[in-house]
């Protein structure tokens, strides 16, 4: 298991990677090109300037989160083709430079969700919280608003205006596609994909949607075991794999963590994992809480463990944290503040640890 950690890149990140560095037993960063719009190859004077920053700090860039997938390619529209040729691209060139794995998602429109970007908690730290009904009595452009409004120093990646522009016809064009119409356009795109990924060396692993759940009258796929299963079973290939989020599918109380992981895991299909907790507060809605299992809802013990049961040797990032410390009072990126996430990653590291020697006199 290697331990990295989201960067969003020079300029998009008040974290320095020179901070990141400190964490004990952190090997690299998760990072992205944020500006380059999704269905343009990436390119390569900017991806080797990437590495080139990264690798003088001390840091791998083995994983990249996210190469985004053009609203074309998940609607079948025509012009697929051409974007999915970029994409082929982008992996080729990623691969030049060292990367091994490519984080993804397949979530219609908007990446994800929450109703609250900075919700307090009693103990002075804030974080980003779901509250379903909240969400069923707004919209995407009140939502995307309110979100620049709260976090004015950032676009937040999935919100950004222009795409806000083009919502309500993005809308409308998933209103005329069925579940199979959905699975069939991601097909396409994995079969087109995945040899270049083999003959690259490059493991596809796909982001769950989050929230688990249909939001705007959008559909929702990668949210469910069965669904998954649906998904890797598109294209056999081992390079079409996971990205395990416990945060995205334990928020949903019907799946069960670390059976997930037991089942993908042990057929190699997991190639990157995202570890962080969230609290329930009733059958749908959640804050994120600090990654100690007694602080939420997820047994982390028990994800850790059945992930160094499966033999998991990908990556693995502590996910969202909270703001916490002199962190409340600046507006960083919310749930990528630098200390919970640090705290995160030596709780993770020391479960590994502890889980690994096991039985050591
Ligand atoms: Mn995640």
């Amino acid at each position: 298991m290697k331990m990295t950690f989201r960067w969003f890149g020079a300029g998009h990140d008040p974290v320095k990677l020179r901070d990141i560095k400190q964490i004990p037993g952190m090997t690299g960063v998760v990072t992205s090109l944020l500006d380059v719009p999704a269905g343009e190859a990436w390119p390569m004077t900017r991806i080797m300037a990437a590495k080139a920053e990264t690798a003088k700090a001390g840091l791998e860039m083995e994983v990249i989160e996210s190469v985004n997938i053009h609203e074309d390619i998940k609607l079948g529209a025509p012009g697929r083709d051409e974007k999915i040729e970029n994409y082929i691209t982008t992996i080729k060139r990623l691969a030049q430079v060292g990367v091994k794995c490519i984080c993804y998602n397949m979530m219609p429109v908007l990446d994800w969700a929450r109703s609250h970007l900075y919700y307090d908690l009693p103990d002075g730290s804030n974080t980003m919280r779901y509250q379903a009904e909240f969400i069923a009595s707004t919209t995407p452009e009140e939502l995307a608003a309110r979100y620049a409004k709260e976090s004015d120093t950032y676009e937040m990646p999935g919100w950004e205006p222009e795409r806000m522009k083009n919502i309500r016809t993005c809308l409308e064009a998933y209103a005329g596609l069925t579940e199979d119409d959905f699975y069939a356009n991601m097909k396409y795109f994995l079969d087109a994909i995945i040899p270049h990924a083999e003959k690259s060396g490059i493991l596809m692993g796909v982001h769950p949607d989050d929230p688990p759940q249909p939001i705007f009258g959008l559909p929702k796929l990668i949210i469910s075991r069965e669904n998954l299963r649906r998904y890797l079973n598109l294209n056999p290939s081992k390079n079409n794999g996971l990205t395990l989020c416990t945060g995205s599918l334990g928020a949903s109380k019907a799946n069960d963590v670390p059976a997930l992981i037991r089942e993908f895991g042990a057929e190699g299909r997991i190639h990157f994992a995202h570890v962080r907790n969230l609290r329930f507060e009733n059958e749908t809605d959640f804050y994120e809480s600090a990654h100690f299992s007694p602080c939420g809802s997820l047994d982390i013990y028990a994800i850790m463990k059945a992930l160094h049961d499966v033999g998991f040797n990908g990556w693995v990032r502590p996910d969202h944290g909270r703001m916490i410390w002199d962190e409340t009072t600046k507006k960083g990126r919310p749930g990528y503040g630098l200390y919970d996430r640090a705290l995160g990653a030596n709780y993770l590291l020391g479960l590994w640890e502890a889980i690994s020697r096991g039985g050591e006199a």
